[in-house]
């Protein structure tokens, strides 16, 4: 790190802590970002570089102001499992927004309620693209998904909807056994 320092290729974000120590304090040129929210330390803030952003905020978690950073910067970096693994940690670090432990702020919450519904929408979606792909049915499984079935006097009428081509749908129908399973479908015919 001491070598990259010296050469200017280091860049460092400090996060749930703003002040180094040590061996470390030479590489406090590189500082560019700080997310914090423990209590501000003046002396360890003055020796930043000016070009440094600081967000020091007194919330229950870090992982608050992280996932707001995300959500500032590259909203789409929040998928599903980077808003659990957020939200985890806030959950964590509030004892699960625990009265009596007395860390959670209204900041905490409000980014929990956007993590889940980053869950949600992923989850939403992706059942939606689930529902459309009949690409692994087998022709009767297709013509059973979403069948709507009307009696008409001695007559059982299936209708299937199906959303593909009809190229696609014709050429996997026609593979079908004339007779359905009796089972699933009893006195069916394709016609
Ligand atoms: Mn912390």
């Amino acid at each position: 790190m001491q070598t990259l320092h010296k050469e200017g290729k280091l860049s460092i974000n400090l996060v749930d802590h703003h002040q180094l120590f040590g061996n470390d304090l030479s590489l406090v040129p590189s500082i560019c970002r700080i997310l914090d929210h423990r209590a501000e330390v003046p002396e360890a803030l003055a020796e930043l570089p000016s070009s440094a952003k600081v967000t020091i905020k007194a919330v229950g978690s870090c992982c608050t102001l992280v996932a707001q950073e995300i959500l500032d910067r590259k909203p789409n970096l929040l998928t599903a499992v980077v808003a659990r693994l957020l939200k985890g940690t806030i959950l964590l670090d509030t004892v699960c927004f625990s009265e009596q432990a007395g860390r959670t702020t209204p900041h905490d919450v409000e980014i929990v309620e956007q993590c889940e519904r980053a869950e949600r929408l992923e989850l939403f979606l992706s059942l939606v693209i689930a529902r459309k792909d009949v690409s692994q049915l087998t022709p009767s499984q297709l013509l059973r998904k979403d069948m709507k079935v009307t009696k008409l006097i001695t007559l059982d009428l299936y209708f299937h909807h199906v959303r593909q081509s009809f190229a696609n749908v014709y050429f996997r129908v026609n593979s079908l056994p004339r007779t359905l399973p009796t089972a699933v479908f009893p006195h069916h015919q394709v016609i």
